[in-house]
């Protein structure tokens, strides 16, 4: 007799449809009787379909509260679903970047068919604060669409899930598990060390004693000092191996590595309004490279000395044209580059002049998937801090971090000549987000609605800020059709383009978890031969588009606020 397979009825939750990322909600209303439950028996029969029976999973997640308990409830219900193996990361911990490369990597010689990550990303965590549910395809990346809406689709429909709620199992010692499950037979749970695997991956990426030779000075005859903020997040754990045993760094250089279930009370998104901690211990000059990483370490902030910002945009540019300083790079054939629609467009510049291709996909890591599937890109990023390579299938906070090293260690220069000999050779691609958190959902709404109406007649218009005028040569709600497989995206976006190729994006987020979240993105390019305003601050050459904008959408009339909540 094994562990029986019990069948609980139940009802659907309204709701569970999934965002940008997965399903974020606050963590009470996960709490509820039967939502969690529900929502992962939808994602085993819809995420899976015909494989789940026999199918083989890895589980983890940030560590934020409710992280242990929802582990248990997906142990259960894999095991009364006839799910054969979950590989559990110890303490239900993994980080975003480190699961997609365990599902990538397979389980002892065998397929992984895919994995479920619980996380609410940079949402603020602890009893009050936001979890998540994000299921991961076998090739490491999130949902499609086409998947998400069907694991929605399944969760308006439930109306019973399964449980072998006498399965109990201690996944906070690594080791084998295993178990006799009713009507199944043998169910196996590996809880595996959560950052092994990742680090020894990392080190087939990077040329580590190339980048511990910077560190330690015998480079360049200088100490190379690093500052990194782990925000009490999921990266404190790889950072601190990486960096202190293998890379050669002072561990005193390593700020908040331990994880926390609530990040410490902080909002874990390395941005300069939340990782302002790392911003001041950076202007004193002291270090020569900062970076912070957020709560599921797929982001990243990169900052130079005396807290020199390098924008995701730019970032992801740089690395694009130095991809020969990375060992991976080098050893494939890198056939294009890839941004998210808002992402300010250097790298299309970077591209153009390598003869790469360049593709412009929604927001959401999701749609790069297939791109990289079908080695069409071999990097990718989006102004949200994320930055990636088809290393994995996600973005990657700590690689992104190893590879601005890597570049360092190559090129000798200091992170703002880096950049600045970027823009004169590119032009620069000034860039900043406006977000508007938590305001009225129908003031949000109808504030894009009245701005697309007004989009035919904007084509060809000049508008004017501060004496400096732009031109308008495209307006529309951008749509993506993937090359790879066909599938459309509709109203990912307003986007206004200019003539000189700076930009205006109006777009409501998909990742918050209460009220709406109105993000306006701003994209001014400066051609590389204007000396003048080539290097001069951003906000100064911003503030003309910014006013446009702001006066285009009439945001105080329709949201009552003067001010954004976060500018990046
Ligand atoms: C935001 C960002 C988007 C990112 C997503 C998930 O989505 O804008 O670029 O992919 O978060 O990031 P939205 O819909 O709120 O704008 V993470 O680090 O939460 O997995
Ligand atoms: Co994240």
């Amino acid at each position: 007799m094994g562990i029986p397979v019990v069948e609980v009825p139940t009802k659907p939750f309204a709701g569970q449809k999934p965002g940008t990322s997965g399903l974020r909600k606050r963590v009470p209303e996960f709490q509820q009787k039967h939502y969690t439950e529900n929502f992962v028996q939808c994602i085993l029969d819809a995420g899976l379909g015909s494989k789940k029976r026999g199918s083989q999973l890895v589980v983890g997640g940030d560590g934020r509260f409710l992280t242990m308990e929802a582990v248990n409830v997906i142990i259960k219900i894999a095991a009364a679903n006839g799910v054969s193996r979950l590989i559990v990361g110890q303490n239900g911990f993994l980080s975003t970047p480190a699961l997609s490369h365990l599902i990538r990597k397979g389980h002892e010689g065998k397929p992984v068919d895919g994995g479920v990550i619980l996380t609410a990303s940079h949402n603020p965590g602890g009893p009050k604060g936001d979890f998540g549910i994000k299921f991961n395809c076998d090739n490491g990346g999130p949902a499609p669409d086409h998947v998400t809406d069907a694991i929605y689709t399944a969760t308006t429909k439930i109306d019973k899930y399964f449980s072998a709620e006498e399965l109990s199992c201690d996944f906070t010692v690594p080791g084998r598990n295993e178990y006799e499950v009713d009507k199944y037979g043998k169910f196996v749970v590996d809880v595996i060390d959560s950052v092994n695997d990742y680090v020894n991956f990392m080190s087939t990426i990077f040329d580590f004693a190339k980048i511990k030779r910077l560190l330690t000075g015998e480079l360049t005859g200088r100490k190379f000092r690093v500052l990194v903020d782990s925000m009490h997040g999921a990266t404190g754990p790889y950072v601190s191996t990486l960096l202190v045993d293998h890379l050669g760094a002072d561990s005193n250089d390593l700020l908040r590595t331990v994880p926390k279930p609530d990040f410490g009370g902080g909002h874990p998104d390395p941005n300069l309004t939340y990782a302002k901690t790392l911003v001041d211990k950076m202007k004193g000059g002291d270090y020569d490279l900062g970076a912070a990483f957020d709560g599921d370490g797929d982001r990243n902030m990169i900052l130079g000395k005396e807290s020199f910002f390098v924008t995701p945009s730019d970032s992801l540019a740089v690395i694009a044209d130095n991809v020969d300083a990375i060992p991976y790079f080098r050893s494939k054939k890198v056939t294009g580059f890839a941004r998210s629609m808002p992402t300010a467009g250097a790298v299309d510049l970077v591209a153009k002049a390598k003869g790469l291709e360049v593709f412009e996909t929604p927001t959401g890591w999701k749609y790069f998937g297939n791109l990289m599937d079908a080695q069409r890109i071999a990097l990718c990023g989006e102004e949200s801090f994320g930055t990636g390579s088809d290393h994995i299938r996600e973005k990657d906070g700590v690689w992104a971090f190893l590879a601005w090293l890597q570049i360092l260690a190559e090129r000798r220069e200091s992170v703002p000549q880096i950049v600045q000999a970027h823009w004169k050779k590119y032009g620069r691609n000034v860039f900043t987000r406006y977000d508007y958190e938590n305001v009225d959902a129908a003031g949000a709404n109808l504030l894009m609605t009245f701005l697309e109406a007004q989009f035919p007649a904007f084509v060809g218009r000049q508008l004017s800020a501060n004496g400096v005028t732009y031109k308008v040569a495209v307006a529309d709600n951008f749509q993506y059709k993937d090359p790879i497989d066909g599938s459309v995206a509709t109203k990912q976006g307003l986007r206004l383009v200019f003539e000189d190729g700076s930009r205006l994006v109006f777009r409501l987020s998909g990742t918050g978890s209460a009220g709406a979240t109105i993000r306006l993105y701003v994209d001014s390019y400066i051609p590389a031969d204007d000396a003048q305003r080539l290097c001069a601050p951003a906000q100064d050459l911003l503030k003309p588009l910014v006013l446009i904008a702001l006066d285009l959408c009439k945001m105080e009339q329709f949201t009552n606020r003067t001010a954004p909540t976060v500018i990046t």
